[in-house]
């Protein structure tokens, strides 16, 4: 087993340069610097559906379940691998230095069982983060934390809630993979006429104008997962036991105490492997005002659609009569839901069924391309644009970018420091594919076409047919990953890397 130390020597023999890992070398550390925050990583049980579970977590020793820190402070972490086998944390939309960005086998190896990491890079922005393991599919089983970073938002009167959303099952993830490659459930054909989810569309919950792709062949006949109409997307090819919110369903959900007539702060983060939501407030009307950590021009609505891995920040007005204000989040195309319940004065909380009576709609761009970025990126003609393709194949359940399979031997894709990239992202598969870059933030800069300054983020959805073009300024050298948050989309290959230096 390989000592803390001999980790720290194997990264460093990665590279050459490590300057932000310097903390870790110091024997004696300097007066000025506080301990570094320590997050274990550990086995735990949950209760799911009346039954025990096995599962990970992400703790520091006093029990708190990631880290709340504060913009202008360090980043300064330790990880310790408590778990039986190896691991490592990404910090999903931070922007360390690319060593310390928890990629295993592209920023660096993982953390042996017994051993630990050190981190310490400058919190540039505030907002609602996540970190999870970017190592086989331990995210699935809950090896991820809220990674909070207050900042001049956050107000002494306002009560901040966190709601963490997840899929789970009872199966393992390997066995889970492993019925997706049999093909109980398969991508389409690339290359294949595409149908759109124009259905969806007209249901959807925006009624935005945004341009439609044309509605084409359909592909539906034999897709599994497909049967319920023409011209709809595939969704949800992962049948789960359960939907949690802060690691509970509906039976049992988390309840939480607010002032009556107060303000509170949602921190919605889609931690779910495989899982979009709606988040549905009931009568209450919220205000987004952050998606992916960053400020947005503020949109009043009762429900906001998540993708995988995004966050949004709802700011909320507490009625000031005593009632119970549920929170739930329903499942893209499906009628399961869970949620936790916001208990304003003395009211009851009554029971919610973790059934709706109706199935949601898929999500869809229309809240997309209504948001505007409130610092978006300075306007500057593209210096390089890369066309990305998501693509997949029929057999075996394998998904790509361009057609090409990730594997260690892919090359990277090119990009120079300084330069403003486009990606230009189009989908020709039937699965909708939320599409993150590690390392930088990213600005949503047209949609099917229709330019706009857009949300900056770090996460965008791309449903089946629709074409997404998001920029960024390559500020940040190094080399970093590029991929679809579907985890077993990921683990089949939809995943490339940038290197510049
Ligand atoms: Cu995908």
């Amino acid at each position: 087993m390989l000592s803390r130390r001999s980790f720290l020597l194997s990264t460093l023999a990665a590279s050459t340069a490590l300057p932000t890992l310097a903390h870790s070398q110091n024997a004696t550390p300097r007066a000025d610097d506080a301990p570094p925050t320590v997050l274990r990583l550990e086995r735990r049980s949950v209760e799911v559906n009346g039954k025990p579970a096995s599962v990970f977590g992400i703790r520091q020793p006093n029990g708190t379940f990631g880290i709340r820190t504060e913009v202008g402070k360090r980043f300064r972490v330790r990880v310790e691998n408590g778990i039986s086998e190896p691991s490592l944390i990404h910090w999903h939309g931070l922007t360390p230095p690319w060593q310390q960005d928890g990629v295993p086998g592209v920023s660096g190896p993982p953390i042996p069982p017994g051993g630990s990491a050190d981190y310490d890079f400058p919190l540039r922005f505030g907002g609602t983060y996540w970190m999870h393991s970017h190592w086989g599919f331990q995210e699935q089983l809950m090896m991820d934390a809220p990674l909070i970073i207050r900042d001049e938002r956050d107000r002494a009167d306002q009560q901040e809630v966190i709601v963490m959303l997840g899929d789970f099952s009872f199966r393992s993830p390997e066995q889970i993979f492993e019925e997706l490659r049999k093909g109980d459930a398969m991508p389409p054909m690339a290359g294949m006429p595409q149908a759109t989810p124009a259905a969806a569309e007209m249901k959807g919950m925006g009624q935005g104008k945004e341009m439609m792709a044309p509605k084409s062949g359909s592909m539906s006949g034999g897709m599994p997962g497909m049967a319920t109409g023409v011209g709809k997307p595939d969704l949800n090819d992962v049948k789960y036991d359960a939907f949690l919110a802060n690691d509970r369903t509906l039976a049992d959900p988390e309840v939480v105490k607010v002032e009556p007539g107060g303000r509170a702060l949602l921190r919605v983060i889609n931690s779910a492997s495989m899982s979009a939501f709606h988040v549905d407030l009931g009568p209450l009307e919220g205000e987004l005002i952050a998606v992916d950590g960053f400020r947005i021009a503020p949109v009043k609505a009762r429900r906001f659609p998540i993708a995988v891995a995004q966050r949004l920040d709802i700011r909320l007005a507490i009625p000031r009569a005593p009632a119970a204000h549920p929170v739930l989040a329903k499942l893209e195309g499906e009628n399961k839901q869970t949620g936790i319940v916001l208990v304003a004065g003395g009211a009851q909380v009554a029971r919610m069924p973790g059934e709706a009576s109706m199935a949601s709609p898929a999500l869809t761009l229309d809240l997309e391309s209504r948001l505007r970025a409130l610092s978006p990126l300075k306007p500057r003609k593209a210096d390089r644009v890369h066309t990305i393709n998501l693509t997949g194949e029929m057999t075996g359940y394998r998904w790509s970018l361009n057609n090409v399979a990730w594997t260690k031997g892919t090359a990277p894709l090119a990009l120079a420091k300084g330069e403003r990239v486009e990606l230009v992202l189009i989908n020709k598969t039937m699965m909708p594919h939320p599409m993150h870059l590690h390392g930088h933030e990213f600005q949503v800069v047209e949609i099917d076409g229709k330019r706009f300054p857009g949300a900056v983020r770090d996460t965008v959805l791309v449903p089946p047919g629709r074409r997404v073009v998001v920029a960024f300024d390559a500020n940040n050298p190094g080399h970093w990953a590029f991929h679809c948050h579907l985890l077993y989309h990921m683990e089949a290959g939809m995943f490339a890397t940038f290197r510049y230096v």
